[in-house]
């Protein structure tokens, strides 16, 4: 295929047939367009005789959930085919294989993950999954560590940057996360019974100055190549295997704030426990459970963080003592801030989670989002002050007494 245009379900069959050692050349295939996000057609393409199957992923030319009238590269398809690329070089246990990246058709056949489950869903059936804190840890130690100034060379790092200029994406999330949850923007999206808790928003002042900060860095701080949409919808999980997916929105920005994306979706299926009924295991024990995960996650990554740098810094003045302490104490208030940021946009922005809108109960629906929303503007408040993800801890609890 020569030119560009959405695949149908049938062509979709055609494609996977043409790459060889995919399929046997005779196998009867089917094919199914099983894409749920905001942006892509995700096909599932299988051979039920053989039980061997993979995913092909397209990018269209505009945002699926808002329509023709918001236009976007479809050069992000190759961004996250690189990106998955060197995530997979660098925690190869932990991203899907990729088969194939056709630059034309700006689609990328991956590895078939249907036996996980995305990590959204899972936490919303209050799963508990033992490896995630330390396979996500060591995700984002590695990924970030390797691909800063401090982890790999200089002007290699420059040259790898140019490859993830992702310009489309990132005003994504500078709109979406960084601006109209502050102000009474058309895109907003928020239920009427929390009207008062938006205005409260586009009229705080302080919070208007913090997340400016944070929005400063997120254009500036080139420090790391990101994942750029690290929540639990980009996360497949079974009790025992972790991977992540969809790195689409991946550009050279602040550590803190993929960091943050974790510890945010974990907060916000905290607060979602609002939707807690008395047939569900015990909410104070699930929402315990989020609560270590949140604490193992920062625990893992900090010290897989401080190992590489111990171990490969490639940067002798980054070496002096106090540094590091100093370079690790930052992370840690970008990732309250950041997490903070993903907190609130879920609750009056365009894009939410089923954490909180499934909940059928609206008094209880309220009472997540409004809870959502405290730990979110405490997180975002405190930032620059946070010396230990404890506080982070004692914020949520705090504001669920
Ligand atoms: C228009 S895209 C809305 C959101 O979906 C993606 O997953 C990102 O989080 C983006 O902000
Ligand atoms: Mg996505």
């Amino acid at each position: 295929m020569t030119q560009y245009h959405p695949l149908t379900e049938q062509e979709a069959i055609e494609y996977a047939k043409s790459i060889p050692g995919l399929f046997q050349a005779d196998a009867a295939l089917s094919s199914r367009e099983i894409g749920d996000g905001n942006l892509n057609l995700v096909f599932h393409i299988s051979d039920p005789a053989a039980g061997t199957s993979i995913i092909l992923k397209q990018a269209l030319p505009y945002a699926k959930v808002v329509g023709e009238s918001w236009p976007l590269s479809l050069d992000r398809s190759r961004i996250e085919s690189e990106a998955l690329q060197i995530e997979g070089e660098l925690c190869p246990d932990l991203v899907p294989r990729v088969y194939r990246y056709d630059t034309i058709l700006a689609l990328t056949v991956m590895e078939d993950l249907s036996d996980h489950i995305i990590m959204r869903k899972g936490l919303i059936e209050r799963r508990v999954y033992p490896r995630f804190a330390g396979d996500i840890g060591r995700f984002l130690a590695r990924t970030l560590f390797h691909t800063s100034d401090l982890g790999m060379n200089q002007q290699a790092k420059k040259l790898r940057l140019q490859q993830f200029i992702n310009p489309d994406l990132c005003k994504i999330t500078e709109d979406l996360i960084f601006d109209h949850p502050y102000t009474n923007a058309d895109t907003n999206n928020f239920d009427e019974a929390i009207q008062d808790e938006a205005e409260a928003l586009w009229n705080d002042q302080e919070l208007h100055l913090e997340v400016a900060r944070l929005r400063q860095g997120f254009l500036t701080n080139a420090q790391a190549l990101l994942h750029g949409d690290l929540h639990t919808g980009s996360i497949f999980v079974t009790e025992h295997s972790t991977k992540v997916i969809d790195p689409e929105f991946a550009y050279y920005g602040p550590m803190g704030f993929d960091i943050g994306a974790v510890l945010a979706n974990l907060l916000l299926n905290f607060a979602g426990q609002e939707g807690w009924s008395p047939d569900n295991a015990s909410r104070s024990e699930y929402r315990r459970y989020l609560l270590q995960t949140v604490k193992d996650v920062w625990a893992t990554f900090e010290r897989e963080f401080r190992s590489l740098w111990n171990e490969g810094c490639v940067d002798r003045i980054s070496r002096t003592p106090g540094f590091q302490d100093e370079y690790v104490r930052q992370l840690l208030r970008d990732t309250f801030g950041y997490a903070g940021c993903k907190m609130v946009r879920r609750i009056v922005g365009l894009a939410h989670v089923a954490d909180i809108d499934t909940i059928a109960e609206p008094a209880a629906k309220e009472r997540a989002q409004r809870l959502s929303l405290a730990i979110g503007k405490a997180l975002i408040k405190h930032h620059r002050n946070a010396a230990s993800i404890d506080e982070l801890i004692d914020i949520a609890v705090k504001a669920a007494e």
